[in-house]
């Protein structure tokens, strides 16, 4: 029976050459199944005679035996290739550094704005805040401010609908302190403030902070004290001086530009000076009782001092090479 040897022969060869499932399964019709070659083999063992048929058919059943199992390894082979190819593609490169944590930190203006709370803090103020758009009375008029003062007009102010301005300074911020508590008032009022004005050390937006001080016999000394000792321990310099020169301001009088010692020149770091008679009136404190000291200061220009910053605009771009060496 040469035939057997071919058609084993010629199974094994198409299982080898069989890449799917399906087409294996088709082979296997061809060759096992009801009327594959092999059964039709077996049909055929009739036209052999009966001496010659259990040889034969033995032989054509060790055939059937040895395809079959030719037939399993190859499905295992077949499905051994589809789950390697499946790991393959879904497999995760676990030797990637993970992304890990971002780890945050507060910005050098926020760091410089809560060193300064603290200050304060220390020598009895607490912290008011308020508004960032205001109206009229609070931001000038409670302040002393003529209608035609020129910080009013729109070249110097941002005014929003209905009137309204982003406020110019954190004042407005202390006049509704004062409206809402009697004296003693001992308060800061740190925040954010708004001009028209750009440049390397001017931002359309920019920090201040204002101080208030208002009881029985608040006076020009305790200003000198008070703003002193701050400036020394915000700078951690025991020998800084400071200088008061006479100055002007609506809101105070007399008032007095505040300078600090850099080598061996003078920075203009605050204007202050005495609550002013008509801005206590305007928030109904009695003038003829109550007095005391208000100042203001740009503490952006507080925290390019203290980290060595050159260029102001660096603060509000947010690049994260400059923000992160003050992490
Ligand atoms: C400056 C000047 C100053 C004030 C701000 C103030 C607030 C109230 C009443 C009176 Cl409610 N005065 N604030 C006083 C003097 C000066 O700021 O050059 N700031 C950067």
């Amino acid at each position: 029976m040469v035939e057997l040897e071919s058609i084993v022969s010629a199974a094994l060869a198409e299982f080898a050459g069989c890449n799917d499932p399906a087409a294996l399964e088709n082979s296997k019709a061809r060759y096992l199944g009801k009327s594959g070659r092999l059964s039709e083999l077996l049909k055929s063992l009739g036209k052999l005679s009966p001496g010659e048929r259990p040889a034969a058919g033995a032989r054509i059943n060790a055939a059937k035996e040895s395809l079959e199992t030719a037939l399993v390894r190859r499905r295992e082979e077949l499905a051994d290739q589809k789950l390697a190819r499946q790991l393959a593609a879904e497999a995760l490169d676990i030797s990637l550094p993970g992304r890990g944590l971002g780890v945050g930190a507060l910005h050098p203006i926020t760091r410089t704005l809560e060193r300064i709370e603290a200050l304060f803090h220390s020598l009895g103020f607490s912290v008011a805040d308020g508004p960032e758009i205001e109206d009229d009375f609070h931001n000038f008029t409670a302040l002393n401010m003529p209608e035609d003062h020129p910080s009013r007009s729109m070249h110097d102010t941002f005014y929003v609908e209905g009137g309204m301005v982003l406020r110019t300074h954190t004042s407005p911020v202390q006049v509704r302190y004062m409206e809402a508590h009697p004296p003693p008032i001992k308060i800061i009022a740190p925040g954010r403030v708004y001009r028209v004005d750009s440049d390397a050390t001017h931002s359309p937006m920019f920090h201040q902070v204002e101080g208030l001080w208002i009881d029985e016999t608040v006076s020009f000394a305790e200003l000198k004290g008070v703003f002193t000792d701050f400036m020394r321990r915000f700078f951690e310099r025991d020998d800084l001086q400071l200088r008061f020169r006479p100055s002007f301001f609506p809101f105070t009088e007399p008032s007095a530009e505040i300078d600090m010692s850099f080598g061996d020149s003078w920075l203009e770091i605050a204007g202050a000076g005495q609550v002013h008679p008509n801005v206590l009136r305007a928030v109904d404190i009695d003038p003829e009782r109550y007095q005391g000291f208000a100042f203001g200061m740009g503490s952006d220009r507080l925290a390019m001092l203290r980290y060595g910053v050159n260029d102001l605009r660096l603060f509000f771009e947010n690049d994260l090479r400059f923000l992160r060496q003050f992490a």
